[in-house]
């Protein structure tokens, strides 16, 4: 008997040390996967923090005014001549067509994030000279008065209007006042207003004016040439809210009208 419990004894502690054994051993791989999972963590974490502020910066951006807008602008070379750059931190380009459609083109959508128009029926807008060119008159100013607007269902991202050029001239030969009606059109991709010269090609002057896609108020008119392309004059363009002028009035009313 007495024999046969030393086996038995020697078995149990055996056993003990064994399970002891085993038991250290699954703690090791306890704690190895422990590191394991904590390793996964830090790095989801650390990619988390990396797309928060990717996603910090890129709000903090789409907040900024127009001068950054610009510089963005000047930035975006990834895309070619006629497309648009959709911004944040996922560079894609799609068709200047397809900005302000009313369709999502951008994975973020942001093609359809600021599609107001920068001037409504009745609006006002008076150039100041920089230089000026073109021809004979050489007037100091000149006034665009938008007087319809239309969609275009084939282009919706262009916006189509009628417009009137106003200039009037004092010179020796006495007062020149000339009203030239005038069609054009409103590139949202690139914030660019599009004034072709007269309907029967007398002038032969277009219009192109930059808007910087923040401020509505304003924008750098460059007269140019149609048949060669020379810009041969360029006004300053800012919105005319004065309301000292009878023809204003007018404007207003018929916008007023319109509202209804
Ligand atoms: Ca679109």
């Amino acid at each position: 008997m007495r024999l046969s419990l030393v086996p038995g004894l020697l078995a149990g502690v055996l056993l003990i040390i064994g399970v002891v054994a085993v038991q250290g051993s699954s703690k090791d791989e306890q704690i190895d996967g422990l590191t394991e999972r904590l390793n996964r963590l830090t790095s989801e974490i650390v990619d988390l923090e990396e797309k928060l502020e990717a996603r910090l910066n890129w709000k903090k951006k789409s907040k900024t005014g127009s001068l950054e807008y610009r510089i963005e602008d000047l930035e975006e070379s990834e895309c070619g001549d006629h497309e648009h750059q959709c911004g944040g931190d996922d560079p894609q380009c799609i068709s200047d067509l397809f900005v302000c459609d009313g369709r999502k083109d951008c994975r973020n959508g942001e093609d359809e994030d600021d599609c107001e128009l920068p001037f409504k029926e009745g609006d006002r807008f008076i150039g100041d000279k920089v230089f000026d060119h073109c021809g004979h008159l050489d007037p100091d100013h000149i006034t665009l008065v938008f007087n319809y607007i239309n969609d275009c269902p084939i282009l919706p991202g262009y916006r189509w209007f009628n417009a009137t050029v106003k200039i009037t001239v004092d010179d020796e030969d006495g007062h020149t006042k000339l009203s030239i009606p005038t069609m054009g059109h409103y590139v949202f991709a690139n914030h660019l207003l599009i004034l072709e010269g007269r309907s029967d090609g007398a002038s032969g002057l277009g219009v192109n004016g930059q808007f910087d896609g923040h401020n509505h108020d304003r924008f750098v008119g460059e007269t140019i040439h149609e048949d060669s392309g020379k810009v041969c004059a360029k006004f300053v363009y800012h919105r005319d809210d004065d309301d000292d002028d009878d023809h204003h009035h007018h404007d207003k009313d018929d916008h007023h009208k319109d509202d209804h």
